[in-house]
């Protein structure tokens, strides 16, 4: 089938050693890496610190390890920051955050002691006129905090009145998930408030952050394996957070939908936006063979939705710098009239690119289309990152939203009797009724609005925002990633909302999607709205898996076509330098 009308050369492919290795995202050479530590900018440069085993690809004997950059993009490495030596740090540099204290960069961690306390310590640039901060000395005062016994302090804030306040993870069974909040005029001697937030969604918060974005305060945590946020107001009279919406911990307020967990944020003045990270485990069972595991997503931009009560990300602007021009290939107004199981792009091939692609389909059909990514030429191996769409979305028949019940209602037995109950409660996304089993609570309501799943004993449904808006769901499908059964295959997706303002046009829908691909990790954005985020991490056995290819799994019935109006894809060089 002839879709592609531009003939194009091949695009080239890294040669890198280990083909799975990621060649554009922040990693040691080799061992191990987590969270992402204390990322600052000082002085002309940005520096980024990590969890970093330095001895064997397995996480312990933490270490903070540390590079830095002019530019965010490229970046060298330097020798290990901070090493665990003291009676105090002896089991473990862990998790924490760097202030800008006069305007000098000091790092606050948790260290873990010889008798496996988890104690706040303090540490500094040993010679403020290297530019590369190679060096700190930690504090003569450490521990600067020991109780309550809690990890991972944020970047301190500043009130009008010159006290900085101080935030790090804590919880138990009764507290649930908490922020502890610390006060200091000095930022050695710290004072003990109260939890500047909490809720019972875990019973412990890792990696909390509290920040500014337009006049708006946004506290994140990590908790249940994933990154968690909430918008409010910080209350400064009761020194405490208070959500304005949704809080954190509800599965609308995913900072991302993927593998991404103990994020870190931190201002960058030079392109005045507040970025974050998040840390990529690997998910198969492959990793310390391979010599090295884990790594950090790309960096993203943080903004609000114009009401200022949703959190949205986009890659920072910066990345495009990455792109070699001279592979750049263009394709326009690529028109899927009907079902294609699969299509090859023509001529392009790559395990290191960026990709953009403007869809454009109809609205209220039912659909399901989308791109191959790290495809052999037959499509044997590849992973599909896509789209779905239903024609009516109140009443799904033969569908399970599955996972993400947050409520059984009891006595409720037919399922047109559900979707009243979830319209009633505000914390309600969709629901899934379940018709073959004979008991008295059938009906689920959803804090979030799941990936469909054909399921002949279901119906489900969204809850409905207005006649001319529309759910849509992305998504990342890894069934013919990787033949290793012990590799992560369960789908990965983010629904938003089609809404007419930005993205309707004579019954049609456009959707652009940012793809990043490097080895074995896809990052998935909706530039946009900045609505979705999805990493996830593939590994593709297959020498040849580094085709793109197009498909339509379900077409609309009707005239209306599916539609790419542009795609755009270029190689990625090398953040190292
Ligand atoms: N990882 C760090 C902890 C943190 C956890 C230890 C989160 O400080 O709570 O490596 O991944």
């Amino acid at each position: 089938m002839l879709l592609f009308a531009t003939i194009i050369v091949s695009l080239g492919v890294s040669q890198a050693d280990d083909p799975l290795r990621p060649q554009y995202h922040m990693m040691p050479p080799k061992n191990w890496l987590n969270d992402p530590n204390g990322p600052v900018y000082y002085n002309g440069y940005y520096h980024m610190f990590f969890q970093h085993n330095p001895n064997a690809a397995v996480w312990g004997d933490m270490h903070w390890g540390h590079c830095y950059s002019e530019d965010m993009v490229h970046w060298i490495h330097l020798p290990v920051a901070i090493a665990p030596d003291q009676p105090y740090d002896k089991n473990g540099i862990f998790t924490g955050s760097t202030t800008l204290v006069d305007g000098i960069p000091v790092i606050i961690y948790t260290g873990i002691t010889e008798t496996n306390e988890q104690v706040q310590c303090q540490a500094r640039p040993a010679n403020l006129s290297d530019p590369t901060l190679t060096s700190w000395i930690k504090s003569p005062l450490n521990p600067i905090i020991t109780h309550p016994n809690g990890r991972d302090p944020a970047t301190a804030f500043e009130d009008d009145y010159n006290n900085y306040y101080l935030i790090y993870g804590f919880g138990t069974d009764e507290l649930g998930g908490q922020a502890v909040l610390f006060t200091s005029k000095d930022f050695s001697n710290w004072t003990y408030l109260h939890p500047i937030h909490s809720n019972h969604y875990d019973n412990f918060w890792e990696c909390p952050d509290i920040f500014n974005v337009s006049n708006r305060i946004v506290l994140k945590a990590s908790l249940r394996g994933q990154d968690f946020w909430a918008i409010g107001d910080f209350d400064p009279t009761n020194l405490i957070f208070v959500p304005v919406g949704n809080d954190l911990g509800e599965y609308t307020q995913l900072i991302d939908q993927g593998k991404f967990y103990a994020s870190k944020s931190f201002y960058d003045p030079l392109n005045d936006q507040q970025v974050i990270m998040g840390w990529t485990a690997e998910d198969d069972n492959q990793g310390e063979q391979r010599g090295w595991q884990g790594l950090h997503t790309l960096p993203r931009a943080i903004f609000l939705s114009d009401d200022g009560l949703q959190l949205r990300t986009r890659p920072i602007e910066a990345l495009q710098s990455l792109r070699n021009e001279k592979t750049h290939r263009h394709f326009q107004n690529v028109i899927l009239p009907t079902v294609i199981p699969f299509v090859l792009v023509p001529d392009v091939s790559g395990n290191q690119i960026e990709i953009i692609i403007n869809w454009q389909f109809s609205m209220n059909q039912n659909l399901d289309f989308g791109m191959s990514v790290l495809s052999t030429s037959d499509g044997s191996q590849q992973t599909n990152i896509g789209i779905i769409t239903q024609r009516n979305t109140s009443v799904m028949m033969n569908w399970d939203l599955a996972g993400w019940d947050y409520f059984s209602v009891p006595n409720i037995h037919q399922w047109s009797d559900c979707q009243p109950v979830c319209d009633q409660d505000t914390k309600c996304q969709a629901w899934t009724f379940v018709t073959d089993r004979q008991i008295n609570n059938n009906c689920f309501l959803k804090s979030g609005i799941p990936l469909l799943n054909s399921n002949a004993a279901c119906v489900s449904g969204v809850k409905q925002k207005g006649l001319d808006q529309q759910p849509v769901w992305i998504y990342i499908d890894r069934t013919l990633s990787q033949t290793n059964p012990a590799a992560a295959h369960s789908p990965l997706h983010g629904t938003i909302w089609m809404e007419p303002s930005s993205s309707l046009l004579n019954g049609q829908w456009f959707l652009g999607l940012n793809i990043f691909i490097d080895h074995s990790i896809i990052e998935v954005f909706e530039p946009k709205g900045g609505r979705v985020a999805i990493t996830a991490r593939v590994y593709p056995e297959k020498e040849n898996a580094k085709y793109l290819g197009v498909y339509v799994h379900e077409a609309s019935t009707d005239e209306n076509k599916i539609i790419i109006n542009t795609l755009d894809i270029w190689t990625l060089n090398t953040i190292w330098t």
